[in-house]
C-alpha cells in the first residue's frame, strides 16, 4: 500500500490537526458511543490516510468526560493512526465552532457577507480555542514531523504552535473557498489572520481562483508581504519568513469508490431502488443541509422544469437526500423549514397517481445505501452557489461504472471548472438555464452520455484524493533554508529535510519599518548571530 512519506524527504509522521476527528463520542443515558464523523472533509482524509501511521488530533464531538479518552483509545486500535482529542467546553463550542467559524467565516468565505454575525466575543474565544489546539499539537509533535492543520476553524494555529517553540514545518489547507479583497475586509480581524495564516510553511487553496483571491487580499491588506514567483508554487515572503502557496484540488479515493460500487449487493439495491421509483429519469442531489449548497434554488429550477417541459411530468423524479448539519444554528433552522416547505408545494402541485416528483430524505445515508443511488441515478445534480470543491461529484461519476448517468454541475464549485469538459456546467441562481440542462440531460443519447462520462471518470481517477496529498507534502520545499545562500545543505544539519526555515537575511521587518512616516522609523542592523537589532529610535519612541 502507499506511503506517503517515501515519497517526500518526510523523516517523521504527519500529524493532521482538524476541527473534528473522523469519529464523533455521542452521550446517550446509557454512556457514550462512537459514530463516524460526516462532511466532505472526514471523507477526504479518512480516505488518504487509511494506511498511514501518524497521529489525527481534533475534537470528538462532545464536551468533556470521562468515556472521551477510553473510547478514542479503543477506536485508535482499529486505526494506523493515533486519534487525539482536544477538549471544548460548551461554552468554546458555541462561539468558537457555531460562532465564530460557521456564523462568520463559512458564510463570509462562500461570499454571503450579510448572513454574518461579527460578534466580538466568538473572536476572543477563537483565538483561546487555536491556542488549545496549538498546545495539543505541540505536546504531540517532534521536530521530524509535519503538522498538516485543516481548514478555517484553525487559521491562528500556526502563530500559537511557534509561540509553544515548535520548531516542526507546517502546512495548513484550506477546504473552502477564499474570498476576494472586497468582501474579505469585512471581516474584523482580518490582519492578524493573514499573519497567522503566513507563520504556515505552506497553503494549499482547493482552486487557482482562491489562491488568487488570497494573494489579492494580501496585496491590499498586508502589501509588506512580497509575492515570488516559484516553481512549482509561488511563496510569500514577509518578515523573513517565506510561505509557498499552492493550489491541491481535492479529490476522492476513486479505485474504492469504484470497486465499491460495483459490489453485488449494490447492484440489487440499486435496481431495488429504480423499481420502486416509478419514473423514467431518476435525478439525484446529496448535500449536507446548508445554505451554500443551493438546494432551495435546485427545486425551484427542477419546478420550473416540471412548468416549462410538461411531458416530462410522470418522468422524471428527483430524489434530494440530506444529511441534518449544524442544527444549533438558526439559519439552519430556517433552511430546512424552507426546503421542506418547496418539496412540500412541489408535490402538492404536480404528484399524480403513481409519480411523486420529489423525495425527500433527511438523514445520514451508510456508504452502501449511498452507493446504490449514485449507481440508480441518470443525472447528478450538484449545483452549489459556492463550493471549495464538492466531492459529492466526484463521487458520483466514480460510482457510474456503467457510464450511465450525466453529471450537472454549479459553475460556482471547485469541481465546476475541473470536470467542465464532461460536466453541463451551470449557474445555480439561473433557474432557466438548470431547468433546460436537467431537459437537455434527461433527453441525451446513450452514446454522448458515455463519452462525457468517460471523460469525467478519467479526470476523477487521475486527479485523486492520494494525488492531493502527495502533492502537499512535495510542496514543502526540501534541503536548503529557503532564502538562504550558497550551498545544499540542511540549515541545521538536522536528519528533519523539513526544518522550520526562517529567512534570517531577509529582515522584513525592515519592510514595516519604511511604511512609517521617517520621523517614527527605527533603524536596524544585523549582527554576526545574524539577529535583527534596532539600532536608533526616534525621540519620544519607548
Ligand atoms: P462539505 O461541505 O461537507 O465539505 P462535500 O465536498 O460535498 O461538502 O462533501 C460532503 C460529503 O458528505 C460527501 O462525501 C458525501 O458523500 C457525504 N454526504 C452528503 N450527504 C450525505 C448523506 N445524506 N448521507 C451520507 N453521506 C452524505 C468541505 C467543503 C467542500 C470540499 C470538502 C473536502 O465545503 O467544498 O469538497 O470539504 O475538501
Amino acid at each position: 500500500m502507499t506511503d506517503f512519506t517515501t515519497m517526500t524527504d518526510l523523516k517523521g509522521r504527519v500529524i493532521n490537526v482538524s476541527n473534528r476527528l473522523p469519529v464523533l463520542i455521542r452521550k446517550h443515558a446509557g454512556g457514550a458511543r462512537v459514530e463516524r464523523s460526516s462532511g466532505g472533509l472526514v471523507t477526504a482524509l479518512e480516505a488518504g490516510w487509511r494506511h498511514q501511521r501518524g497521529v489525527w488530533i481534533g475534537w470528538a464531538g462532545t464536551s468533556p468526560g470521562q468515556h472521551v479518552e477510553p473510547l478514542l483509545l479503543k477506536a485508535s486500535q482499529t486505526r494506523p493512526y493515533t486519534l487525539r482529542s482536544v477538549s471544548l467546553t460548551e461554552d468554546e463550542i458555541a462561539k468558537f465552532y457555531s460562532g465564530f467559524a460557521n456564523e462568520i467565516i463559512w458564510p463570509l468565505f462562500h461570499d454571503m457577507p450579510s448572513r454574518c454575525n461579527f460578534d466580538p466575543e466568538y473572536w476572543e474565544i477563537y483565538q483561546r480555542v487555536n491556542r488549545k489546539f496549538g498546545k495539543v499539537t505541540a505536546e504531540a509533535a517532534t521536530e521530524d514531523d509535519f503538522i498538516w492543520v485543516h481548514d478555517y476553524h484553525l487559521m491562528l494555529t500556526a502563530s500559537a504552535m511557534r509561540q509553544a517553540g515548535v520548531s516542526a514545518p507546517m502546512g495548513f489547507f484550506l477546504h473552502i473557498p477564499f474570498p476576494g479583497p472586497d468582501v474579505f475586509e469585512k471581516l474584523p480581524w482580518k490582519k492578524p489572520i493573514l499573519q497567522s495564516l503566513l507563520e504556515f510553511d505552506v497553503i494549499g487553496f482547493q482552486s487557482d481562483h482562491d489562491r488568487t483571491n488570497f494573494v489579492a487580499c494580501l496585496q491590499r491588506l498586508l502589501p509588506e508581504a512580497a509575492v515570488e514567483p516559484g516553481t512549482p508554487h509561488p511563496q510569500i515572503r514577509l518578515e523573513g519568513r517565506r510561505t509557498v502557496i499552492g493550489t491541491f484540488p481535492i479529490g476522492i479515493d476513486f479505485e474504492e469508490f469504484t470497486r465499491q460500487a460495483a459490489g453485488t449487493d449494490i447492484e440489487s439495491q440499486s435496481a431495488e431502488i429504480r423499481r420502486r421509483l416509478s419514473g423514467d429519469t431518476l435525478v439525484l442531489g446529496v448535500d449536507r443541509l446548508d445554505y451554500t449548497k443551493g438546494i432551495p434554488e435546485r427545486l425551484k429550477s427542477f419546478r420550473l422544469l416540471l412548468r416549462r417541459f410538461p411531458k416530462q411530468r410522470g418522468h422524471i423524479t428527483l430524489v434530494q437526500v440530506v444529511v441534518p448539519s449544524r442544527e444549533e444554528i438558526p439559519n439552519y433552522k430556517h433552511l430546512r423549514r424552507e426546503v421542506e416547505l418547496l418539496v412540500s408545494q412541489i408535490n402538492g402541485e404536480f404528484t399524480e397517481p403513481g409519480w411523486v416528483p420529489v423525495h425527500y430524505i433527511h438523514r445520514n445515508l451508510g456508504r452502501d445505501e449511498l452507493l446504490a443511488y449514485y449507481r440508480a441515478a441518470d443525472i447528478g445534480l450538484v449545483t452549489p452557489l459556492k463550493d471549495g470543491m464538492n466531492l459529492v461529484a466526484k463521487e458520483f461519476c466514480a460510482a457510474q461504472i456503467d457510464e450511465r448517468g450525466v453529471l450537472i454541475v454549479s459553475e460556482f464549485a471547485g469541481a465546476g471548472p475541473e470536470l467542465r469538459s464532461g460536466a453541463i456546467v451551470v449557474n445555480p441562481n439561473d433557474f432557466s438555464e438548470v431547468a433546460q440542462a436537467l431537459h437537455h440531460a434527461a433527453t441525451m443519447t446513450a452514446e454522448e452520455k458515455r463519452n462525457r462520462m468517460r471523460l469525467l471518470r478519467e479526470i476523477v481517477r487521475e486527479h485523486n484524493v492520494q494525488r492531493w496529498i502527495r502533492s502537499f507534502l512535495q510542496a514543502m520545499p526540501a534541503g536548503e533554508p529557503v532564502g538562504s545562500k550558497g550551498g545544499g545543505a540542511n540549515d541545521s544539519g538536522s536528519p528533519s529535510a523539513f526544518k522550520h526555515r526562517r529567512d534570517e537575511t531577509m529582515p522584513g521587518v525592515a519592510l514595516v519599518a519604511t511604511a512609517l512616516p521617517p520621523h517614527f522609523r527605527p533603524r536596524y542592523e544585523i549582527g554576526k548571530d545574524a539577529k535583527l537589532r534596532v539600532i536608533a529610535r526616534a525621540a519620544g519612541e519607548d
